[in-house]
């Protein structure tokens, strides 16, 4: 059982951001112990920002007890136990570590870094204070979609066989109108990359942990659709409105990429904003000899599952509401039927944080694991840049 800083069995956290994610982890650590049994009860301890108006009216919206207006101050407190990451990519490694070094546990948001060797010096830190009882976690959210749960559990059962394809597309489109201003995720300081890093990650973490394989090579294209975007009126989040004045997209629009796993598999990935009509779609298919599954987040409820040892009269692909109180996570929620959503996914991660950290367990997606996504990512732009295949470093 983890020592918590005021003895309570309380684990007492303090978030970083509070935006789109700071939101979205919000109501996870606010819903977490009212829906799940969990061994010690997070409280919403302290939220940090850098405009002491904005981060107050954020921390009483979202509900959090005190305010802090910069993240080393809320490092530095003692009545913290964990420190939640939810800020632009440039700033994760630093604060990161400096919560790592001081004893506090991390949740930090994808993709881990904007570089490998970010993301490197990251798990060095997180190795160090493991030794120490102190745990972290990146946050691959989807992961905790009981139907990617229940996709993942089918491939490790053996149920779909030999794996022979992955095919994986991560669609938006909230920047298809060359109009949509700019913001930090189209700023390569910030974001590290475009629809690479912000919804590419998603997919290549969702296909290795599904199908329990790796990449090892890839080939790749990136492409930048629209380069010159208004900037912002003011603070501009996915749907800000257009101010004065031009500013350069330096990242992205889409990527494309092949990729060989380990196992043999073959992968198509693709990541884009540019999908007019796609808001979210994450979709998965995955063929192997026994079976294929298929996935599509707008439809989140859902699992397809082929299995091709039924009898080729009647075998067809499945759809599989994904409401049992057998299916995972479920059973905390509603009866068979009672539809669950995006923000269910990070509920899930919050519990599974808790209960490795009260149980003592390292827990998944490691930092080594946003290492193994930051390297696949590295490898997908220089790729691009060089007109070759690149092997995955190990
Ligand atoms: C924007 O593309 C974004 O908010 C991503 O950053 C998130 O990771 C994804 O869950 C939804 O879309």
């Amino acid at each position: 059982m983890t020592t918590t800083s005021d003895g309570t069995g309380d684990l007492a956290v303090g978030m970083v951001g509070y935006a789109f994610m700071g939101a979205a982890h919000s109501q996870a650590w606010r819903s977490a112990p009212r829906f799940f049994d969990l061994p010690i009860r997070p409280r919403m301890r302290a939220l940090a920002g850098r405009d002491a108006g904005r981060v107050a009216a954020a921390a009483d919206r979202l509900g959090w007890e005190s305010t802090e207006t910069s993240w080393k101050a809320l490092v530095a407190r003692d009545d913290i136990d964990l420190v939640d990451v939810c800020t632009p990519g440039d700033t994760h490694a630093e604060i990161a570590i400096a919560a790592l070094e001081a004893g506090k546990h991390v949740l930090c948001e994808k993709p881990l870094a904007n570089t490998v060797e970010e993301a490197e010096a990251m798990v060095r830190a997180a190795e160090a204070a493991a030794a120490h009882g102190v745990r972290s976690m990146v946050g691959f959210t989807y992961r905790r979609v009981p139907a990617i749960a229940l996709a993942r559990q089918l491939v490790s059962e053996g149920r779909l066989g030999t794996l022979h394809h992955v095919r994986a597309q991560y669609l938006q489109d909230w920047i298809v109108d060359p109009e949509a201003p700019m913001s930090w995720r189209l700023d390569k300081s910030q974001a590290g990359s475009g629809a690479l890093g912000d919804i590419g990650a998603h997919i290549i973490d969702l296909a290795q942990f599904i199908t329990g394989d790796s990449i090892r090579r890839v080939s790749g294209r990136l492409r930048t659709f629209v380069e010159e975007r208004p900037l912002p009126s003011e603070h501009s989040g996915l749907s800000g409105t257009a101010g004065t004045g031009t500013g350069t997209v330096t990242v992205d629009d889409a990527a494309t990429f092949l990729a060989e796993f380990d196992g043999g598999a073959m992968g198509v990935f693709e990541a884009t904003r540019f999908a007019n009509g796609r808001k979210n779609a994450i979709r998965v298919e995955i063929n192997g000899s026994a079976g294929s599954l298929a996935f599509d987040f707008e439809d989140m409820n859902i699992l397809h599952f082929f299995d091709g040892t039924e009898d080729a009269g009647t075998a067809g692909f499945r759809r599989i509401l994904v409401t049992e109180a057998q299916h995972p996570y479920v059973e905390a929620w509603w009866p068979p039927g009672h539809l669950i959503g995006y923000e269910h996914g990070f509920t899930h991660q919050v519990v599974d944080l808790v209960n490795d950290i009260a149980a003592g367990n390292d827990p998944a997606p490691s930092f080594a694991d946003g290492l193994r996504v930051q390297r696949v990512l590295a490898a997908v732009e220089t790729s691009s840049d060089t007109n070759a295949w690149q092997d995955i470093p190990r």
